[in-house]
């Protein structure tokens, strides 16, 4: 091939690795900016130019292109793909780039700019393991929130990133930056919407920028970081990972009514007619109100703010109070928070502005949403992006030896062979979490166990546990594939309900197995996907 690349280190370039699919969709940014006349801004053509001349993004095998799905109608266009080198985790992975047409430095993304994004994630979603979105710095903490509301049932990485220096500089940190999403996206099934800034991985929803300009750009206050790089190994801390526990596939919402909201910071002095100016815009249905420590504002029960405020409430307005400080949750601990919870303001926990703002919008766009509804979901967990008060975290067990988890995961085995719901019940209380996305030798997990075995209950069990439908086993294998093979129409349905669909790597082999199987058991692959355009 002209221009191929000899360099590739492999040592066993014969021995067949098992690969994840991840689809990179770029936005704009400094990541992918160059310099011109004007300063500095994105330029196209970013595989080309910033990915395939260097090393860790290219082992030179330039493999055959990768289909991807391009607009709502399911039209499909093969674009070029490259491979990583292996990694630690003996794993390459092999990825595309969707570039939008107009790149964009983040600070004029906007709402439609959240639903181009969500929409190239759920039309592309079945073809590819794992999502990197490179965007800006300045509105990314914006767009992290927003896609984790919008994205609904997520059962797949999504990593947002950007850098503050472009990638086509000397010094730069978008090269780290980019190979850890990319490597994090394609080898651990971490189903959030995640940032990842300076070796660390945070959830989305709980970041903020606090530096223009140093590396150290974000930095997630309320809740330690999912994941962090030291050396060569990633450290996620799968305890606090956070995973849908309902049974339903994935979906998005798109159309965040970001023009109805609002964000105002309470300053010493303000003027009540200021808040009640803003109060009163046309249209308006929802605030974020920026008070002071704990969730204080200026006056008393019987003050202007006071009445100012209560009143908006009255009249259908959502005010969410959320703190200024960096760090911390706004609670009725002085006598103006509670004044404020009083007038009918909702507290807004730990939520940073960017989440409290973000969840109001989407909230809002919901069909059929009240004030009420509205009201009530803002202080309640939706995608881990505030602390409720009750909620208790599993810690994973500490260092130690691998025994205790491998014999939980034997035992958990032997249970599901046995089809004994209880056994497998007792086994992973209080440690589902880890224990179900965990593997075997094979890297089986207990879903790909139990996707064929003999008491589909233990199934259903498992996934409204939060365990994970998209993982694949050394061949390559979901659980919805062995769930058909095994011509299990039950396990195939519940698999289905909980988003699980046939991976395109393992299509051709599904078509044969459709054909040349028993009639009976082609309805089974027809049922898991096959023949539905998947591939
Ligand atoms: N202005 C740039 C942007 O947000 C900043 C950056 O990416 N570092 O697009």
């Amino acid at each position: 091939m002209p221009g191929r690349l000899t360099w590739t280190m492999d040592p066993f370039p014969e021995v067949q690795l098992p690969e994840s699919r991840v689809l990179i969709i770029i936005t704009g940014g400094t990541i992918c900016m160059r310099r011109s006349e004007d300063g500095l801004v994105p330029a196209k053509g970013f595989l080309k130019a910033g990915l395939a001349p260097r090393p860790s993004f290219n082992d030179g095998s330039y493999p055959e292109p990768l289909e991807i799905v391009t607009d709502d109608k399911g039209a499909r266009k093969a674009v070029q793909s490259l491979r990583t080198p292996i990694s630690t985790y003996d794993r390459r992975v092999r990825y595309s780039v969707l570039e939008f047409e107009e790149l964009l430095d983040s600070s004029s993304i906007d709402a439609a700019g959240w639903d181009h994004i969500a929409k190239s994630i759920y039309r592309n979603y079945q073809l590819f393991d794992g999502f990197v979105v490179l965007h800006g710095t300045d509105s990314l903490a914006y767009t992290c929130s927003a896609l984790s509301f919008m994205l609904q049932n997520l059962g797949k990485p999504v990593i947002l990133t950007g850098s503050q220096a472009p990638m086509m500089e000397l010094q730069n940190d978008a090269q780290d930056n980019l190979l850890s999403s990319l490597i994090i996206a394609g080898h651990f099934m971490i189903p959030e919407v995640c940032l990842f800034f300076n070796f660390k991985l945070f959830r989305g929803n709980r970041t903020t920028k606090v530096s223009a300009d140093a590396f150290n750009a974000f930095a997630s206050p309320n809740l330690p970081p999912l994941a962090t790089i030291s050396s060569l190994r990633t450290n996620v801390q799968w305890n606090l990972v956070y995973r849908p526990t309902t049974v339903h596939p994935f979906s998005i919402q798109t159309k965040l009514d970001t023009a109805h909201v609002a964000c105002l910071r309470i300053f010493p002095g303000m003027k009540p007619e200021m808040v009640d100016a803003v109060l009163r815009l046309e249209g308006i249905k929802g605030l974020v109100l920026e008070t002071f420590g704990a969730g204080n504002t200026p006056g008393g029960p019987d003050s202007a703010m006071t009445k100012i405020l209560a009143d908006a409430v009255k009249r259908g307005i959502v005010i969410v109070n959320v703190t200024q400080c960096l760090s911390g949750s706004v609670s009725p601990l002085y006598a103006p928070a509670t004044v404020l919870g009083r007038a009918g303001v909702v507290f807004g926990q730990d939520l940073t502005s960017e989440g409290a703002l973000t969840k109001l919008a989407y909230l809002l766009s919901l069909p059929g949403s009240t004030p009420e509804d509205v009201a009530k979901r803002m202080s309640i967990s939706l995608r881990g992006e505030l602390t409720e008060s009750t909620r208790t975290h599993f810690e994973h067990p500490k260092n130690g030896t691998l025994t205790p988890e491998l014999s939980s995961l034997t035992a958990l085995g032997y249970s599901i062979q046995a089809g004994d719901l209880q056994g497998a019940r007792d086994i992973i209380r209080g440690e589902p979490r880890w224990l179900l996305n965990d593997a075997d030798y094979n890297l089986s997990t207990p879903v790909h166990l139990a996707a064929t075995g003999p008491n589909v209950e233990i199934l259903r069990e498992f996934l409204a546990q939060g365990a994970s439908v998209h993982l694949r086993n050394r061949d390559g294998h979901t659980p919805l594939f062995l769930a058909a093979h095994a011509g299990l129409k039950d396990h195939v349905q519940i698999l289905k309900d909980a988003g699980a669909h046939l991976h395109s790597d393992e299509m051709a082999a599904a078509r044969l197995h459709a054909s040349s199987d028993g009639e009976g058991d082609a309805a089974v692959w027809e049922h898991a996907g096959v023949g539905a355009g998947t591939g």
